[in-house]
Parts: C-alpha cells; sequence; structure tokens
C-alpha cells in the first residue's frame, strides 16, 4: 500500500506557518465546546461589568457597549482540542477601552473573564492589554451564534480558546492569580498556544 501511495503523496506540503505546533486547520468547520448548557440571553437584559481593583466598577448595557469605540480582530483562533481556524474577523470593542473607563488601579495584575453562566478564566493583566483581547458580538459580519457565545464573548486569540469566554458578563480585576474553570480542572494557567501550554505542567 506505502509504495502504490508514495507518488500520490511524493509532495511533502509545506506546513502552515499560522499553524501551532500540534494543530490542525479545521477549514469550514467551527466546532462547538462548552462546558455548560447553552443559555439564552436576552440583549435588553444583558450587561458587561468591570470590577474589584478599579477605580469605578463600571456596567454598560448592550447599548452602551454599542457606543463605545468599534475595534476588530482580523486573524486565527486556536482551540487546546487541536483545531485552529484562520483568517476569522470578529467585531466589537477593545477590552483597553473597558478597562480604561474604569480605572485600573496599580495593584491590579491578573484579571477573570466571567460568564454569566458561572463560566470564568484567568488571565495576567497584560494579556488582555495592549490590544491583545476584545468582546465581541459579530463574527464574520454576523452576529455571533448563541452556540458561539452570543449575544457577546470575550476573544484573546493569542492564547487557547478556552480564555475566550463565551456569554461573557464581565471582567474581575485581581491583585493575585486565580485559576478559573479548566484552570482548576487541569487546563494550563496561560495557554500560549505557540508554546503548547496545553495542560498543568506543560
Ligand atoms: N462560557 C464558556 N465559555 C467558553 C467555554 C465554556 O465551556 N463556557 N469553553 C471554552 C473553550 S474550551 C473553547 S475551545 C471555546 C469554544 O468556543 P466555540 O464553541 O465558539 O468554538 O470557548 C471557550 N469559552
Ligand atoms: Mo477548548
Amino acid at each position: 500500500m506505502a509504495g502504490a501511495t508514495r507518488g500520490f503523496f511524493g509532495r511533502r506540503r509545506e506546513r502552515d506557518p499560522r499553524l501551532p505546533p500540534g494543530q490542525y486547520d479545521a477549514r469550514d468547520e467551527w466546532p462547538v465546546l462548552n462546558a455548560e448548557a447553552t443559555p439564552r440571553l436576552d440583549t435588553a437584559r444583558w450587561t458587561f461589568t468591570v470590577e474589584g481593583l478599579v477605580e469605578r466598577e463600571t456596567t454598560w448595557t448592550w447599548d452602551e457597549i454599542h457606543a463605545l469605540p468599534p475595534a476588530r480582530y482580523e486573524g486565527d483562533i486556536h482551540c487546546v482540542t487541536t483545531w485552529s481556524k484562520f483568517g476569522m474577523r470578529f467585531d466589537g470593542v477593545s477590552v483597553d477601552t473597558l478597562l480604561d473607563a474604569a480605572g485600573v488601579l496599580p495593584t491590579a495584575t491578573h484579571v477573570i473573564g466571567v460568564a454569566h453562566t458561572g463560566y470564568t478564566t484567568n488571565l495576567p493583566l497584560a494579556d488582555v492589554t495592549g490590544g491583545k483581547a476584545w468582546v465581541v458580538w459579530d463574527v464574520d459580519g454576523r452576529p455571533l451564534t448563541r452556540e458561539h457565545g452570543g449575544p457577546a464573548r470575550l476573544l484573546v486569540p493569542h492564547l487557547y480558546f478556552w480564555k475566550s469566554a463565551k456569554w461573557v458578563s464581565g471582567l474581575r480585576l485581581l491583585d493575585h492569580d486565580e485559576p478559573g474553570f479548566w484552570e482548576r480542572n487541569g487546563y494550563h494557567d496561560r495557554g500560549d498556544p505557540w508554546t503548547e501550554q496545553r495542560y498543568q505542567g506543560d
């Protein structure tokens, strides 16, 4: 068999430089992964809150968050279960805009992304500032479906996708690290796909 197919596979495909180690290109597929049941959130009652170590705890309604300066991420996403997707376009608002409005206190070092469902994920403050993280409601020009975290999700695309909390309800600023849901259940604390920080100890 190997002999018969050698010619067919003779030209080795170059590995796509956008693909981190151990990942594959999911192409048209976008797998849905949640630990909890998919909630139905009404945008009329939806809120997003920045709280904890901030000068002023700040809450935005759906209309208020849409009135902030828009921001877009165009690029790739990587799930720890080994799928990656290239060239996604997400629209929403930069986390910088939200944190600036609340005024992060100098003692803050970490954030917890919190979902309306109770899901949490922890991040160093430096991983959500400087244009690296967003709260998004559109993907490729369409509203995020409920399955993918609609009406809005966190997006931290330089880290594995479990950091991108679906149905996000806010960010909590802390002066210490505190593992979130998956981080307490064996996933790596930070989750850099380029160094394969998949599980605790990686
Ligand atoms: N609220 C919530 N957000 C979540 C999760 C979850 O279980 N609950 N799973 C994470 C994981 S492990 C991944 S890979 C992505 C999956 O997003 P998707 O279903 O849109 O592909 O969401 C992340 N955000
Ligand atoms: Mo994941």
